[in-house]
Formats: C-alpha cells, structure tokens, sequence
C-alpha cells in the first residue's frame, strides 16, 4: 500500500444528505492517491485503516467542503467590455448595443487578434483568481472565436489550463454563441459550418459539450435542434443558455436532447420547468448576469423547486454580462438575489454543478470521490453564503494535492 493522509479535525460540511446541510463534528478525511478512501468523525476511523497513514494534518476546526464547481464560464477571451457596460449605464440596452455590432462581436475581433498566449495567460489568471476561492473543476466554454480556427485555438487554451494548473476543466463549444460577421444574415449556413468543426474538434479531444445561445439576438430554437442532432449524433452531450433575456422555448428543446443543463432561465415558463423535470436537466442559475445586466426578473425558483429540479450556480464569467471572477459573492447574490437557501446554493456550486458537468466523481465529501476540498476559516456552512467581498479560503486541495493558487 503506499500510505495515505490523514486531513483531521475539521467540520466536514460533506454534501451528501441534502436536504439537510449537515456537518460532522470532529471530522476526518483519508486520502489514498487521488481519492477519498474514508470519510467520518474521527473517532470511527477502523484502526486497520490508522495503520497505513504517513502523514497528517490538523485543521484546528477548520470547516471543510468539497472543492467548489463553477460550471459555466467563458474563461479565454481577450479584452473587455467596460466601454459597454458605460454606455449601459446612460441607456442603452445589452440587445441595443449587440444589434449595433458591439457586445459579444466585440469580444470576438479582439480574442481572433489576441495570440494563443495572451488567450492563455488571460485565461490562467482568471482561473486562479476562482481556485483561490476553493474552485477545483471549472468548466470553459469557447464562443469568441466563431471560425474553426479559433475556437479550437480557444477549446486548445481551455485544454492547456486542465493540464497546467491543477483544476480540472470540462470544456463546451460553444460556437453557436452568435452569428459571426462572415456569415452575417445566414445563421443556418454558419450552424452548417459549425457542425461540420465538431467530428474534428471532438477526434482532437477538445470537446466535452455543445452548447448553444438561444435567444433573438442568437439562434432560435429550430436552429438550435439541428446543432444538436449533430452534437448527439457524435455522441457529445448538449446545454443551453436558455431564456435568459425571453421565453424562447429553449429549456424544453434542450430537455428533448436530455440536456446535461439549461442554464440562466430567468424567462422560463411553466412548460419549460416540467421538461427539464422529466429529463433530469439541472437549472443553472447565473446571478451574475442577472445582477450586472440590472434585470428584475429572477428564475422561477419555487416552481424549479416544486418539479424537483437540480439547482446550480455559477459565474458565468465573461467579459459582456458578468466580469466576475468570484463564485463566492454568486453563492451571496443566489441567496440575496434569486431567494435560494443556504443548502440549495452550497449544492448548487458541488453536488449539483458537478452534475451539470456530467461528473459523478466529485461534489461530495465520501469514500471514493475525488479528494478534492476547501478548508475555510468558517465555523458553518451559512458563512460561505454570508460574506460579500471577501475571501475565508485558506487551503485548497486537488485530487488529494494540497496547491497554491
Ligand atoms: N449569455 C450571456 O450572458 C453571455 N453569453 C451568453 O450566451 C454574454 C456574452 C457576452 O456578452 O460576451
Ligand atoms: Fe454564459
């Protein structure tokens, strides 16, 4: 056996009994290589188990949570968007200045002129900026590149930070995020074109999902439902950003294409909520977005509730509607802003955001997950929701490795 570490009293906030956001007292996690070999009180530990360890620490009390998910962002991009978001604040709306060839094509002619590593270096800072909040699995999503050629240079960046820093990324394709100048008044033939990148994207490794804008100023949905015949004739799982700014009728598209998620919602209606129930299609919640673009109509979160949706949040970072780089201050405003619990926002950013990922190996602290977990300078779970502004992290570890940001 080649020994294991002992991480030792801590409360362990595990997540696995929700609805109760419980916590273990005088907790301890046995880590054995990349995994959790045993998790409880301490007291419990079987003593054949003591046998093996090699080295131990002790968190003073320290509370302890799985490494948190954010799984939706737009991480490699170049540029930003204050200029916009100044213009915002003397009238303009988000639509306005998208339809006036600003917005998310502004993005796009500054991340096709940036090199690779400027888009990388881009990208790690930010990814750092998340894992020193206790992010260990984030996901990327291209869509700012919209030629074949960059966005894999954007999915390849994506890649390269999943091999470099120790978090684990997922990346999305997201091609279909608007329609790029060259194909202007032709969406369908650039949706062609896009299906057409996805077997090579795919054969090189660089995807993992397929997702889509669905939305006036994107695609609509009989667009989109081609996009994911293909997507699923490959085999490759879809998501949706789905009636964010209108009742497009996307959730439920995306749920007839057991969607891994369908994520902002703000407009979701009633019909929208039962698919997504019946296919087991998470909510992703970005109140991010919904803060930064000032909108006032929040997901319908007891009606998610009643269906027995997942509920998860996320950052969304990008550089248009939510320049953050903290899902902590997301677990604050999904509370403050959207009305979730305590529970439902510490889920919605492990168990159920690694389920919006399609990963059933980590979101949990038990036996034999991965040994991915924050350790906090917090006594409860309500203070990880609690703070705006600041930063209770003090130790993350990935995959049983303890890493500096
Ligand atoms: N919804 C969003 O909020 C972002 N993308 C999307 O599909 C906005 C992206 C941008 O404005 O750059
Ligand atoms: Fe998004």
């Amino acid at each position: 056996m080649s020994g294991s570490t002992l991480w030792r009293n801590a409360r362990l906030a595990t997540m696995d009994d929700a609805p109760a956001c419980g916590v273990t007292e005088r907790g301890a996690l046995l880590v054995e290589g990349d995994r959790l070999h045993w998790v409880g009180a301490e007291a419990a530990l079987p003593a054949g188990l003591r046998a093996g360890i090699i080295a131990e620490h002790d968190l003073g009390g320290a509370l302890v949570t799985p490494g948190l998910i954010d799984c939706h962002t737009h991480l490699v991009y170049a540029g930003n968007r204050a200029n916009e978001f100044a213009q915002r604040l003397e009238g303009a709306s988000y639509q306005q200045i998208a339809a006036a060839g600003g917005g998310i094509r502004a993005t796009v002619a500054a991340t096709r002129a940036a090199s690779d590593a400027a888009l990388f270096a881009g990208a790690a800072a930010r990814a750092r900026a998340l894992m020193a909040e206790g992010v260990t699995t984030l996901e990327v999503k291209s869509g700012y590149g919209l030629t074949e050629h960059d966005e894999r240079r954007c999915l390849a960046s994506a890649r390269r930070l999943g091999r470099e820093l120790p978090v684990t990324v997922r990346t999305t394709c997201l091609a279909a995020h608007t329609v790029p100048p060259e194909f202007a008044g032709r969406p369908d033939a650039y949706l062609d074109a896009v299906a057409g990148w996805l077997p090579g994207l795919q054969r090189d490794g660089l995807v993992d999902a397929v997702d889509a804008f669905c939305e006036t100023v994107a695609f609509t949905p009989a667009q989109v439902r081609r996009l994911f015949r293909a997507a699923r004739a490959l085999g490759l799982p879809v998501k949706l950003h789905a009636e964010q700014l209108s009742d497009q009728g996307g959730a439920a598209l995306a749920a007839e294409f057991n969607a891994l998620s369908c994520d902002h919602l703000e407009h979701l209606g009633a019909a929208g909520v039962q698919a997504m129930a019946r296919a087991g299609c998470v909510a992703v919640l970005l109140p991010g977005a919904f803060y930064f673009l000032r909108e006032t109509r929040a997901p319908p979160l007891p009606a998610l509730r009643a269906a027995g949706v997942p509920l998860a949040i996320a950052t969304d970072h990008n550089p248009g509607t939510s320049p953050t780089l903290s899902l902590l201050l997301m677990l604050n405003m999904a509370c403050t802003l959207f009305g979730m619990t305590v529970q439902e926002a510490l889920c919605g950013v492990t168990r159920h955001a690694a389920r919006a990922l399609g990963l059933d190996d980590r979101g949990r602290l038990v036996a034999g997950q991965r040994a991915d977990f924050a350790v906090w300078d917090a006594v409860r779970p309500a203070e990880l929701c609690y703070g705006f502004g600041c930063n209770p992290c003090r130790r993350v570890v990935f995959g049983g490795v303890e890493r500096g940001p």
